[in-house]
């Protein structure tokens, strides 16, 4: 092979290869999902109800998604009020996320199981997710 068609050669490989990997990642996309929880407005005055739905149900992989569409500001804090696990809803020095009203925090579970949250500013509020 000469050299143009050594590098022609080259370039289709590298398009090839590319294509295979967008291939890879849009069918990992087909299987992750959105999964969408709410902090419901009055959410302060509320407890099991104070998240919609409660309990959320996710896959390994989903990325959950939880809306403040309250006017106060919220945390979703791993665990439970007096024991967080520090799972998610924290920072790296592990004090909670603040979420004001009409923003989100995200979470993508990487192993199944039960996993009970809170508010930190209103521990009442509590709920749990279910990550199959
Ligand atoms: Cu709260």
């Amino acid at each position: 092979m000469n050299r143009k068609a050594t590098m022609l050669a080259a370039g289709v490989a590298a398009i090839l290869a590319t294509a295979v990997l967008a291939l890879a990642a849009g069918q990992q996309a087909a299987y992750a999902a959105n999964v969408n929880i709410d902090i419901v407005s009055g959410a302060s005055t509320k407890t099991n109800d104070a998240f919609s739905p409660n309990p959320g149900q996710a896959h390994v992989g989903d990325t959950v998604v939880w809306t403040n569409k309250d006017g106060a500001i919220h945390t979703v804090e791993s665990g439970a009020n007096g024991t967080p696990d520090g799972k998610f809803g924290v920072k790296p020095d592990k004090s909670p996320e603040l979420i004001p009203p009409g923003k989100t925090l995200e979470f993508k579970p990487t192993e199944a199981g039960d996993f009970k949250y809170f508010c930190s500013l209103h521990p009442a509020m509590v709920g749990e997710l279910k990550v199959s």
